[in-house]
Formats: structure tokens, sequence, C-alpha cells
């Protein structure tokens, strides 16, 4: 199967690292959504990243419903099988899925639509999201370590420090690491990790 999309997209990522820590082979196709608009068209007229050409040929797309056809083949899953656990996993995740639509919609603002277009009062609502879901992310994380070995990385564990690394990448002068030590020491500690290592952002 084939993984389309660019690995500065923080879907992308949370894929690609999913699938390696799920010892899934798979081929990526690093195609932009933006600088190769065409190309990504002719494979998912959509132009969603990250798409999954799975080996059938059918076009999967959405980062969650990718992740729930790889862990069915794959035959175990990310995410924790304990009631209490899993609902802490699916909080993080949630928070941290909102980080990086936040920080998206923030960047696409600046980014895409003329100065003289933008709405400051959207921008500082949308900011205002992205400091809340952190705050909360930062909370939920309070005195939890990274697990030492991989393979023993949750769905949440790895969403959230990809979260944080593309939001400290895209807008370092909006959220101040200063201001979330937990999440700071986590994400970089999931970075020195070989999954993340080798599927780096830039
Ligand atoms: N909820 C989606 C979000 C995916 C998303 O927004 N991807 C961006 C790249 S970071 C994209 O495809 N942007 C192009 C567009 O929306 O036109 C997911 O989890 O996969």
């Amino acid at each position: 199967m084939q993984l389309v999309g660019m690995l500065d997209s923080p879907y992308v990522r949370r894929v690609a690292i999913s699938l390696r820590l799920l010892d899934l082979p798979f081929e990526h196709k690093p195609v932009s959504v933006f600088s190769t608009f065409a190309e990504f068209h002719a494979i998912n007229p959509v132009v969603k990243a990250p798409t999954l050409v799975c080996d059938n040929g059918v076009v999967l797309m959405e980062s969650g419903l990718i992740l729930d056809y790889a862990e069915t083949l794959a035959g175990r899953s990310l995410m924790p099988a304990d009631p209490g656990r899993r609902q802490h996993a699916l909080r993080m995740t949630g928070l941290a899925l909102a980080a990086c639509e936040k920080t998206v919609q923030i960047v696409y603002e600046r980014n895409l639509r003329p100065a003289e277009k933008q709405h400051e009062p959207w921008i500082g609502r949308v900011q205002g999201q992205l400091l809340a879901a952190y705050s909360a992310l930062e909370a939920e994380l309070a005195g939890a370590a990274l697990p030492p070995d991989e393979r023993l990385l949750t769905q949440a564990d790895v969403t959230t420090a990809v979260a944080w690394s593309f939001t400290r990448m895209m807008l370092p002068e909006s959220v101040d690491a200063r201001a979330y030590p937990a999440l700071a020491s986590f994400s970089a500690a999931a970075e020195r990790l070989a999954a993340f290592k080798d599927t780096p952002q830039t």
C-alpha cells in the first residue's frame, strides 16, 4: 500500500509512524497538496493528505479511518483495550488532533489568504482554541513519562508528540514551550525514538 502526503502534515506523520509501529510495510509517496496539486489530484481528486492507496486500489482518506483499516490489517491496535486507559487515550488523541486542526487553520489563514483579507478576530479565536487544547494536554500529561520502548507507544503518545512538534515547527511564536514543560519533554523524548527519527517532519 502507498501512503500519500508530506511528512510536514501531522496527519500524514502520525499515520506513517503508526504503520511502522504496527509492522505494516508501505511505500511513502511524498506528494504535496499544494506544490504538486495535480499529481495529488490524479491519485485522489479530493486532494486530502493523508491518502492511503490500498493494495487492491481502494483509496482511503482521513487519518483516523486509515488507522482503523491499518489496525484491522495488523490484527492489533495502538489504542489500549482497558476502558479506563482507552478513555484517557481517546481524550489525549482528541486534544492533540484539535491542536493540529487549529494550527493548520492559523497557517492557512496566514499563508493562503491575502494580508488585507485576514480576519484577526477569527485568528484570535482559533489561537485561543489552540492554547486551550495544549493546556488540557499539559494537564493530562503531568507526571506521565513516555514508554521506554517504542513498541509500547499508544496512539495517544504518537499523536500528542507529533502535534506538539508540528505546532512548534509551524507557529513557534504562538505556543511558548516554557509554558508547557511536560509536553515539551514528552515530545522531545518521542522525537529521539527510531520510529520518529526515521519519519522526520522536515
Ligand atoms: N481530519 C483530517 C485532516 C487532514 C488534513 O487537513 N490534511 C491537510 C494537510 S495537513 C490537507 O489535506 N490539506 C489540503 C486541503 O484540505 O485542501 C485527517 O485526520 O486526515
